[in-house]
């Protein structure tokens, strides 16, 4: 039976009084429901594959805090994990065991990474990285890609993703034009522009950043030759390439995409998952390029909570569960069946619809034509998405409230979690030709 989840009365009440005391009445603006529009459900506990809201509601979740419950909510090895750090303190603002520890598993398990530096979010990490890239390179420019987004780090808010697109700020005000001057900004996956662009400017590349597969213009995948050419071009002119893994490390591959596209960068940038869901993002390397770091290099880079003994354990734990478990062939099995799904339930209903994924990070764009970069995620009807979306929530699926981001699926998502989806999703589909 689908269940009716559409009434959210007390979410309502939250939502005004929020507003009236935070701006839109949110702590992050892809939260807001401001691409497609309507109150936000207010949650009150995740247990698993599931939330449950302030009025009583239960959804499947595919959200997962935007990506770090691989495993859903309240795992219990990460529970027990945390409760045992809070025994020992809070924060210290000093070294701990605990930082070597997860250290030490994020190399071992990222392929390209030889030392890495803790830090307390995804936009941190990317922030960190910049520095460290030009002061390794000595040189200002940087390439980025329309609809990536890498945080809201003053120099990469150009022609961003996430949010920023959805909510028609994809440059935003308040961001000097200094700070973004020596921003390159060129079309995802386009070989061309970027083999004309290091022609150009190559003696001024100090780095290119990218997501390796895109979650924040919704899931777009890179093809193997702009990959390889990006690695290439990179090498040839000593330019940093840097993967920003925040989604899809330990997401898509327990090496991220680096592993599953046989790539190798010579930066990375993490977060979400690498903390369980408390504040942790980290940017590692090569040695070499790490070692310029404050202390032991000039590039200065720190942080009061960065290592914090708790987000440490919870790190530890997720690393851990991820090699004693491998939920890969799972994820890839239940996301597969997902999408296919998704597919057969809107060419029931006749609408056109792409879907990209991979592993358990996916999105149904709207749109009849193949997505391969912003120009192309944008073709997508918005207006119908939001009509989708919120077929789906009022039936207790929880997907990402814009077209322009990646869903999630867990480890812990049952069959039956699965099938109610699609066949949710079927009835949506059907709403949209009424
Ligand atoms: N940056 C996240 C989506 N790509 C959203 C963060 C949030 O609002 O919680």
């Amino acid at each position: 039976m689908i269940p009716d989840t559409s009434k959210r009365t007390r979410s309502e009440v939250l939502f005004r009084h929020a507003s009236k005391l935070i701006p839109g009445g949110v702590n992050s603006p892809a939260r807001a429901f401001g691409g497609v529009g309507g109150t936000p459900p207010f949650m009150k506990k995740g247990e698993g594959a599931y939330l449950f809201d302030v009025d009583g509601n239960q959804y499947i979740d595919y959200i997962g805090s935007w990506g770090p419950h691989l495993f859903g909510h309240r795992h219990p090895k990460i529970l027990q994990a945390v409760e045992h750090a809070l025994t020992i303190g809070t924060s210290f603002g000093a070294p701990t065991e605990a930082e070597a520890e997860l250290a030490q598993l994020v190399i071992e398990m990222v392929p390209s990474i030889e030392m890495v530096r803790m830090v307390n979010s995804g936009t941190e990490a990317t922030m960190s990285a910049i520095r460290v890239a030009r002061g390794f390179t000595g040189r200002n420019g940087i390439i980025k890609f329309s609809g990536c987004y890498h945080g809201h780090v003053d120099s990469l808010l150009v022609s961003a993703g996430s949010a920023a697109l959805t909510l028609g700020c994809p440059s935003s005000p308040g961001v000097p034009a200094g700070a973004t001057a020596d921003t390159l900004v060129l079309p995802y996956n386009d070989c061309e522009s970027l083999q004309a662009a290091f022609e150009k400017n190559n003696a001024e590349l100090a780095a290119v950043i990218l997501e390796p597969v895109v979650g924040n213009m919704g899931c777009v995948v890179p093809t193997p030759e702009f990959l390889s050419l990006l690695r290439a071009l990179c090498t040839q002119y000593g330019t940093v390439l840097i993967f920003d893994e925040v989604m899809t490390g330990f997401r898509v591959a327990a090496g991220g995409a680096q592993s599953l596209f046989g790539v190798t960068p010579d930066m990375t940038t993490l977060g979400k998952i690498i903390g369980a869901g408390l504040p942790v993002g980290a940017y590692g390397g090569r040695a070499e390029i790490m070692n310029c770091v404050s202390p032991v290099g000039k590039v200065y880079q720190a942080g009061t909570l960065s290592g914090n003994p708790v987000a440490m354990a919870a790190g530890i734990a997720m690393l851990s569960l991820i090699r004693s478990e491998n939920p890969y062939p799972k994820l890839e099995e239940i996301s597969k069946t997902l999408a296919s799904g998704f597919q057969q339930a809107a060419d029931e209903a006749g609408v056109p619809v792409r879907i990209n994924r991979v592993g358990s990070m996916l999105t149904v764009f709207l749109t009849s034509q193949e997505v391969r970069d912003l120009a192309t995620a944008t073709t997508s009807d918005t207006v119908r998405f939001s009509k989708w979306f919120h077929g789906l929530l009022n039936r207790g699926v929880y997907l990402p409230c814009s077209q322009f981001e990646a869903m999630f699926v867990s480890a812990v998502h049952s069959t039956s979690d699965i099938d109610q989806t699609i066949t949710a999703a079927k009835a949506a589909f059907a709403d949209l030709s009424v």
